[in-house]
């Protein structure tokens, strides 16, 4: 290509557990089927913290994170026809090239066009576009959005409608979509009932969209007292926290006893083993299915007596919701536009890029439900 390589700014993780620094970074231009972004606005996840952590098994290092992003299009590589120079995209970290056989199964949104690179924390050719001084740094997610320019393969970014703000929507890019999705693309949810464990950015989209669709009861469940008042506001109608029950009283028992024999449908969006076990007891005999929305760290595995399987209850996840996300994420975008679907009232917490780190201090802190990093 005849781009040129820019020179930016970008917060880079040295190491597992150590804080982003920001760094002056080089940014090729974009490879055949590429597309270099201007990001504007990208907000903080938990995934971002796992991984910065050291709890992430695919962790690598040096990397620049961030997935949940908003920018626009500064170039494109050869080939390229689903974005422009100029377009308000979104980087996707679940790939949509519509030709691999998950695109094509039309029964996932898991794509394998990009995902083994991806996990190497390169783009598809196996290279980095990320330098400084020389040393290459890692991609994360194929998607990078810590960084005021960032390089991702063109099956992992959708072009949205210019009029909508790029530091709200930018969270379709994780946490709003996911939740979204997790719902949207389970049938029966409609005058059911559900119990969402915890209460983040997560929890409070599945309750919101588990309150559009039509559910008969929604029961959050959050050891944090101060989730309450968000639960009801999103749509909740009961919340309980599991730490209040009466000594040896375990969540999912009382869960069982109050909804005459267990939930319908029952998500964790907490990333806790523990807490996964109790989301799946807690469905109902027969018919329950819960579905797991969280990351659990390296090592961790979940378990359960057999039995509650044998005699009905169906244990599954999703991974961004579900959502094919070039195909679906400009409809979301128009139902936001639209006031449909609610994006504002998660965003909390703003920073400017030099205090991305104090942003990870946010998301810890019990009034954060979302951080947007104004790059
Ligand atoms: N790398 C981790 C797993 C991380 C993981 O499960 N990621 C979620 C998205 S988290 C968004 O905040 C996901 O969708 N994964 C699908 C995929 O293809 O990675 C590990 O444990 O190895
Ligand atoms: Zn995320």
């Amino acid at each position: 290509t005849t781009g040129k390589t820019i020179t930016c700014k970008a917060a880079v993780c040295w190491g597992a557990g150590e804080p982003l620094k920001i760094e002056t970074v080089e940014v090729a231009p974009p490879r055949a089927h590429e597309v270099r972004i201007k990001i504007l606005y990208t907000g903080i996840c938990h995934t971002d913290e796992y991984t910065r952590s050291g709890k992430d098994p695919e962790g690598l290092f040096p990397v620049i994170l961030g997935h949940e992003g908003g920018g626009i299009v500064e170039s494109v590589g050869e080939g390229v026809t689903g974005v422009a120079v100029g377009d308000h995209v979104i980087p996707l970290y679940t790939a949509e090239c519509r030709e691999c056989k998950f695109c094509k199964s039309g029964k996932t949104n898991l794509c394998g066009k990009v995902r083994t690179t991806q996990g190497q924390g390169l783009m598809p050719d196996s290279t980095s576009r990320f330098s400084i001084n020389g040393q290459s740094i890692h991609h994360f997610m194929g998607t990078s959005t810590f960084s005021e320019y960032t390089v991702v393969a063109d099956v992992s970014v959708v072009a949205v409608n210019k009029s909508a703000p790029l530091d709200k929507v930018c969270l379709l890019g994780c946490g709003i979509t996911t939740a979204w999705g997790a719902v949207m693309k389970q049938n029966g949810i409609k005058g059911s009932t559900v119990a969402v464990f915890g209460c983040g950015a997560i929890g409070l989209g599945v309750i919101s969209t588990s309150a559009i669709v039509g559910a008969s009861r929604i029961i959050a469940v959050d050891t944090n007292p101060g989730k309450e008042s968000w639960a009801k506001k999103m749509g909740a109608t009961d919340f309980v926290n599991p730490t209040k029950l009466p000594e040896g009283k375990r969540i999912q028992d009382y869960l069982i006893e109050v909804t005459d024999g267990g939930l319908d449908f029952t998500f964790d969006a907490t990333g806790n083993v523990h807490v996964m076990r109790a989301a799946l007891e807690a469905c109902h005999k027969g018919w329950g299915v819960s579905t797991i929305i969280g990351v659990a760290a390296a090592g961790q595995e979940i378990s359960t007596r057999p039995f509650q399987l044998v005699t009905g209850r169906v244990w599954r996840g999703s991974a961004f919701g579900g959502v094919k996300g070039r195909t679906e994420i400009p409809g979301l975008v128009e139902d936001y536009l639209k006031g449909t679907l609610r994006i504002d009232e998660y965003v909390t917490h703003h920073r400017k890029f030099a205090e991305i780190n104090e942003g990870f201090h946010d998301m810890h802190a019990g009034d954060c439900i979302r951080c947007v990093v104004d790059m």
